[in-house]
């Protein structure tokens, strides 16, 4: 199923259990607009049931040139502080979403295309992929979540000195950096993003739903508090048959053994 790319700028297809989602305005380097934020919530709020990961990529040339420059000037400072709440928003339901979500990288992962990027779950970026918050040098602020989930992948001192120098990353600086957690040839993200999509998606739904609802929440909580959380997640999985069943296969020698990459 394809609903083709509309004036939200979005283009969503589901294929078996993966949704595809393509930012879709390559004219604008896929720069992100209110109707293509909103559209991006709207799509990981409404997502049918039978979608077990979603990948997210950009169409032509770039993942996603960040903020739509072009409605920046036509907001005072309490629109200004809801736009960046809608972002918020928006994110947040990608992230803490119904499903994995893979972000597909290729060209510039730049200001808010970065914020995107850096609430998805897994990144895969291409040999043409760089990463910067140029926010700081047009001299605003980031606004869509980048001072929360950067410094979560690559720590506080590397976004400052992004922000403070519009120092950019290569696509290799940026898998050392921790931005994206695989690096695959030009034009290769999207592929490799879909086959980690399908891998996710065989997942039991406990184990991704660990992952992706509390093993965040863990992190934001006191080692005390987290390690409690672990054992009462731990119990609830373990205890779910389809755990049960993935036990019992590996020990009647029916499932896979860990190999080495
Ligand atoms: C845009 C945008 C945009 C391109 N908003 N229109 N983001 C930035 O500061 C990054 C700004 N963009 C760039 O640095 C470059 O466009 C790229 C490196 C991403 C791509 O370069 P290139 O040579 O492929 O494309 P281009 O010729 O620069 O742009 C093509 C068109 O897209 C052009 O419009 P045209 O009508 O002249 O064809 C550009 O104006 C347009 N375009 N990027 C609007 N971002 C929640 S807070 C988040 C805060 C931020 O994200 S701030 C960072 C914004």
């Amino acid at each position: 199923m394809s609903q083709p790319s509309s004036a939200t700028g979005l283009t969503v297809e589901i294929q078996d259990t993966i949704a595809i989602l393509r930012l879709d305005r390559p004219a604008k380097r896929n720069a992100l607009n209110d109707a293509l934020v909103l559209a991006l919530r709207d799509a990981f709020e409404r997502m049918p049931a039978t979608v077990k990961a979603a990948v997210v990529h950009g169409a032509g040339d770039h993942f996603c040139a960040g903020l739509d420059l072009s409605e920046l000037s036509e907001r005072d400072a309490v629109q200004g502080l809801h736009h960046s709440r809608m972002w918020h928003k928006a994110l947040d339901a990608l992230q803490f979403g119904p499903v994995p979500v893979i972000a597909a990288l290729h060209g510039a992962v730049v200001g808010g295309g970065l914020e995107l990027a850096s609430a998805a779950h897994i990144r895969v970026a291409d040999a043409t992929t760089f990463y910067a918050l140029p926010e700081g040098t047009r001299g605003i602020f980031v606004g869509g979540g980048a001072s929360v989930r950067v410094p979560r992948l690559v720590g506080v001192a590397r976004m400052t000195d992004m922000m403070l120098t519009g120092r950019v990353y290569d696509a290799e600086q940026g898998e050392r950096a921790g931005f994206a957690q695989y690096l695959v040839p030009a034009g290769e993200s999207l592929a490799k993003a879909i086959a980690l999509a399908q891998k996710v998606a065989g997942n039991a739904p406990m184990t991704n739903y660990a992952l992706t609802q509390v093993l965040p929440r863990i992190a934001d909580q006191t080692a005390d508090h987290g390690l409690l959380t672990e054992s009462l997640v731990a119990a609830i999985a373990q205890s779910a048959p389809e755990a049960k069943a993935r036990v019992a296969a590996f020990l009647q020698g029916k499932a896979a053994k860990v190999q080495k990459g």
